[in-house]
């Protein structure tokens, strides 16, 4: 497949897990959850009850405030953006035709967070790409759930991550990356997705999660630092905390400058090693970011601006 060098210049990138979970932030029925991720409590905490869309009824993107995301981004030393369309509890964070399971259809403010991030990002100068999971735990024929990751994915479910990944990659504007992640496809159900993309936007990198050996880039386990460098492209996903991507109200938190150090280092082994380094942050479900990821960020921007001559 074909090398973007736009997309291998976005030596570094911030990561978005924003969706219903982010306002439960870890704790269910008044209980910390800490098993599994937060952004996975729908599987952990909440066992799959239907209660779980009932969060909806709360769930209002007041403060997300794209610009500043960007400007956060750019402070820095990041180039791209990478947001969740849809997360495994298949609530849409942006506006779908599929399914009313949509924050724009459910939330009382209306907003369409992934339109006005893509809008944003396009003002300052950043790449705009979107996760997307090909597991979904709401679409009824994406059942029966065997575990907490589908087996395999039933040809209703890929028609319906076919219609959504055709309405994301038309209405949102230019995606440097489309970043599916999770499924159990058949190699014809990675390969149909794989030219749907770059039948839509041909410049549109492919994470390696789709499976089957159909995508732009490979995607490390999650936080995982390769010891060697690859020559075919690829990223390393990492969160802030190893515990959890989505937001996590009783988080512990080391001091910020360990934590800008230990990023840091990070960033320099997946850069040296030719890697793209993808660092998220877990918004609040108000959309606002969380003071100490911002501190964190801005640490590893000034060593950058320092250091770097990006
Ligand atoms: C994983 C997902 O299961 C996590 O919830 C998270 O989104 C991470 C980036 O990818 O595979």
């Amino acid at each position: 497949s074909r090398c973007n060098s736009s997309w291998s210049d976005n030596k570094f990138s911030m990561f978005i897990h924003y969706g219903l979970y982010s306002q439960l932030g870890g704790v269910w029925m008044g209980k910390p959850i800490e098993q599994g991720y937060s952004e996975q409590i729908l599987s952990f905490g909440v066992h799959f009850s239907d209660w779980y869309e009932e969060v909806a009824n709360d769930f209002r993107p007041e403060k997300w405030n794209p610009d500043s995301i960007c400007n956060l981004a750019k402070d820095a030393g990041m180039r791209s953006v990478v947001m969740t369309a849809k997360h495994h509890d298949g609530f849409c964070m942006y506006n779908t035709s599929t399914t009313d399971y949509n924050v724009v259809k459910t939330s009382p403010l209306h907003r369409d967070p992934l339109m006005e991030l893509s809008k944003a990002c396009k003002k300052n100068g950043l790449n705009f790409g979107i996760y997307f999971s090909l597991i979904d735990w709401h679409f009824p024929a994406a059942m029966p759930i065997s575990s907490h990751n589908a087996d395999s994915i039933t040809p209703a479910h890929h028609e319906y991550n076919l219609k959504q990944v055709r309405e994301l990659l038309t209405n949102y504007g230019p995606v440097s990356e489309l970043w599916f992640d999770m499924g159990s496809l058949t190699p014809e159900q990675s390969k149909e997705l794989y030219h749907l993309v770059h039948s839509l936007q041909p410049e549109c990198r492919v994470s390696g999660r789709l499976g089957n050996g159909y995508h732009d880039f490979s995607v490390m386990a999650d936080n995982q630092l390769p010891d060697v460098p690859y020559l075919y492209p690829w990223q390393t996903a990492a969160s802030i905390y190893p515990e959890t991507w989505g937001y996590r109200s009783w988080q512990k938190h080391i001091p910020i400058k360990d934590k800008v150090n230990e990023k840091i280092r990070d960033l320099v082994k997946v850069v040296a090693r030719g890697g793209n380094y993808l660092l998220n942050i877990g918004a609040k479900g108000d959309g606002s970011v969380v003071q100490y990821e911002q501190a964190v960020l801005r640490g590893v921007g000034s060593w950058l601006a320092f250091f770097g001559d990006a």
